[in-house]
């Protein structure tokens, strides 16, 4: 354990009482639109965070008056499932209370933004009678807990999967009563995704007995863990703290390779953070995944630096201790040896949309969500047309980890008659939409993130705009690769593993006032599958030179690729100063790459 004097965060944890605090009476409070930053550290654990609009703080300030406050929240969906109720009440409470859009996270969760501490209780409550759950969605726990969420009926090893990390997350939530008292007057819905009352699987002398697994100082920061298969890492796996990933024998999932120690957030600034892949060090049977996943858990609980905040996450402690005694320590709390891990290999991912066969006859919808933001907008009715949707169709749905959504059971018969309807409403379906934007993504970045420096969601599909024309010149139209965009280094759109990241670098103004796109490191080099890191290519880009500075590595990509190489594999294999030297491939006849010459 790193000693040194407890961060303000340990502090406030420890006063909290179990994540209580002053919350109930200061989101009661009338008479201000915000809580203070104690309370605030607290409610993160609830599920929600304050924020302001960040639009709107300049011109505020300037008027002297206070930022415009509100809430976003956060509701947990282990693996994505959810029914068309719970889809409706979401779309409701955004239509309702929040700012009339709904988003889809990077780990399978909903996003509502624009929400006033009036509505808060309101909208917390709501999303628990419909057997949902916003408690861990943030905080220092165990977060959402991401599994593959393909609805194959006929699939044993997918079924076993999401049973599996259902199982998993229940065990992991916390079980302190703050969430009920506070947000439901103390009534303890029915709800299968709160916690697991069982005891604690792997029993330490430092167990707390009413946080058995988290103990009074929850943990150092933020612990995240998902479920994946070696032909399905559509989880981005290595991205978690602890990744599960399948071992599939004569059929059967029998247990999983367990990997350790991923994480992307890093500081520019400070030299000591990084981004990294998690590290795969033991198998397990099936049997022994709560065990295991307990044990690793309660290692990261005991020995996470609680003092530095920017050093606290688990792929520190594996750095600082090396891989064989982090495993060694593991092993000391499970009291057991774990085995070797098997020798298997993750080599693809599916995004699961289209249309696809669930295996009992019905088919499922993959819709993708341009980065993940339900929203009537212009020509696009996509909140629209998904409300009506559900309505008619009543169907179980699922989040991917893409940001898009899978809309399941649906008859054969229907499938004309859905399409025509998104269609009609202005809804790309997957076979509309380029590779390029398929398979990329951004964070929410302005106005609601409160640590963002540049632009995301809402520059980037100007972005592949641009890139989708010259992809099409180029004759590269049908190659997948991923793009990744952030308005900061904190890597919320996993970037650091893409094969293309944008990573907001630094902050611009408007003449308004209001923030500018700002600039962009440009990293390439990772794979498809998320099992590499890149590398920076360009620092300090501003956003409308990110094609022209892509454009003379596409075309030698374009010239050179070997046989079936990904953009990510050919990137890696040039190398970034191999790269950097691609602007000579450039040609006359480019407009975009004539001016990124000339300056
Ligand atoms: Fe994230 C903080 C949004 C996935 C790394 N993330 C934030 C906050 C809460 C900003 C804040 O602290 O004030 C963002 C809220 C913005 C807003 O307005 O909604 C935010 N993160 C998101 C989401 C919504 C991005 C998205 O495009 O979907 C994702 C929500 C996931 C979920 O449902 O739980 C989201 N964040 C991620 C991921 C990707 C993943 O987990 O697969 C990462 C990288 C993996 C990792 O954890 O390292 C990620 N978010 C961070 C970090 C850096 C953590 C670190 O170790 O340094 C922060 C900053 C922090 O925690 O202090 C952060
Ligand atoms: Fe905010 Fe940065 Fe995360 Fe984007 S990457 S949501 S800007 S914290």
């Amino acid at each position: 354990m790193v000693e040194g004097k407890p961060s303000k965060v340990e502090l406030v944890k420890i006063a909290g009482a179990y994540l209580k605090g002053t919350l109930a009476e200061e989101v009661a409070d009338a008479n201000t639109p915000q809580i203070g930053e104690v309370a605030a550290t607290l409610l993160k654990f609830h599920g929600s965070y304050q924020q302001d609009d960040r639009d709107k703080r300049q011109v505020l300030r300037k008027e002297g008056k206070d930022k415009a406050f509100d809430f976003m929240v956060r509701t947990r969906i282990p693996g994505g499932k959810l029914t068309a109720a719970q889809y409706l009440a979401h779309d409701e409470l955004a239509r309702e209370l929040g700012n009339g859009t709904l988003r889809i996270t990077t780990r399978q969760e909903f996003q509502l933004h624009g929400i006033l501490k009036r509505d808060l209780k309101s909208a917390i409550r709501r999303i628990n009678t419909v057997f949902l759950s916003t408690l861990a969605a943030c905080g220092d726990v165990e977060r959402n807990v991401l599994c593959c969420p393909a609805p194959r009926k006929d699939d044993e090893i997918r079924n076993a999967l999401q049973s599996d990390c259902d199982a998993f997350a229940s065990h992991c939530a916390p079980r302190s009563s703050s969430y009920f008292d506070i947000w439901l007057d103390g009534e303890r819905v029915d709800n299968p995704l709160l916690p697991n009352q069982g005891p604690s699987l792997v029993p330490t002398s430092g167990d707390d007995p009413i946080e058995p697994i988290y103990g009074k100082a929850y943990l150092p920061r933020k612990f995240k863990s998902a479920f994946a298969l070696p032909e399905d890492n559509c989880v981005d796996a290595f991205a978690n703290d602890l990744a599960f990933i399948g071992v599939v024998e004569n059929g059967r999932l029998i247990g999983y390779n367990v990997a350790a120690g991923g994480g992307l957030g890093t500081t520019p600034s400070a030299g000591k953070t990084f981004p990294a892949l998690a590290q795969t060090f033991a198998f397990i049977k099936r049997e022994d995944c709560l065990r295991v996943g307990e044990a690793i858990i309660k290692v990261y609980r005991d020995l996470g630096n609680r003092s530095d905040r920017t050093r606290a996450r688990l792929k520190y402690v594996i750095h600082d201790m090396g891989l064989p005694a982090f495993r060694n320590k593991v092993e000391e709390y499970l009291g057991k040896h774990l085995a070797d891990p098997k020798p298997i290999v993750v080599r693809e991912v599916d995004d699961h949309l289209g249309w696809q066969s669930q295996g009992d006859g019905k088919l499922w919808l993959g819709l993708p969500v341009e980065n993940g933001r339900i929203k009537d907008a212009g020509a696009l009715r996509l909140s629209t047309a998904l409300r009506s949707f559900f309505q008619k169709y009543a169907t179980p749905a699922r989040l991917t980890c893409q940001q898009s959504i899978l809309l399941g059971d649906i008859a054969a018969s229907a499938r004309l008659e859905i399409a025509e309807h998104f269609r009609s409403h202005g809804v790309a379906l997957a076979e509309d939409v380029s590779q390029a934007r398929r398979w990329s993504m951004a964070c929410p970045a302005f106005p609601t993130c409160g640590l963002a420096v540049t632009e995301a969601e809402r520059a980037l599909p100007d972005v592949m705009t641009d890139l989708e024309i010259e992809l099409e010149r180029l004759g590269l139209a049908d190659e997948r690769f991923t793009t990744r965009m952030t308005g900061c280094p904190n890597g919320c759109a996993r970037p650091y593993n893409a094969e293309i990241g944008l990573v907001g670098r630094s902050a611009t103004r408007n003449e308004d006032g209001t923030p500018g796109p700002g600039t962009y490191t440009i990293f390439l080099g990772g794979s498809t599958v998320g099992d590499r890191l890149n590398s920076i290519f360009k620092d300090y880009v501003p956003i409308d030179r990110v094609v022209p500075e892509l454009l003379p590595v596409l075309r030698r990509f374009k010239e050179e690729k070997q046989a079936n190489e990904s953009f990510g594999d050919f990137c890696r294999r040039v190398g970034v100063a191999g790269l950097a030297d691609s602007s000579s491939l450039a040609t006359a006849d480019d407009p975009q790459v004539e001016i990124s010459l000339q300056t």
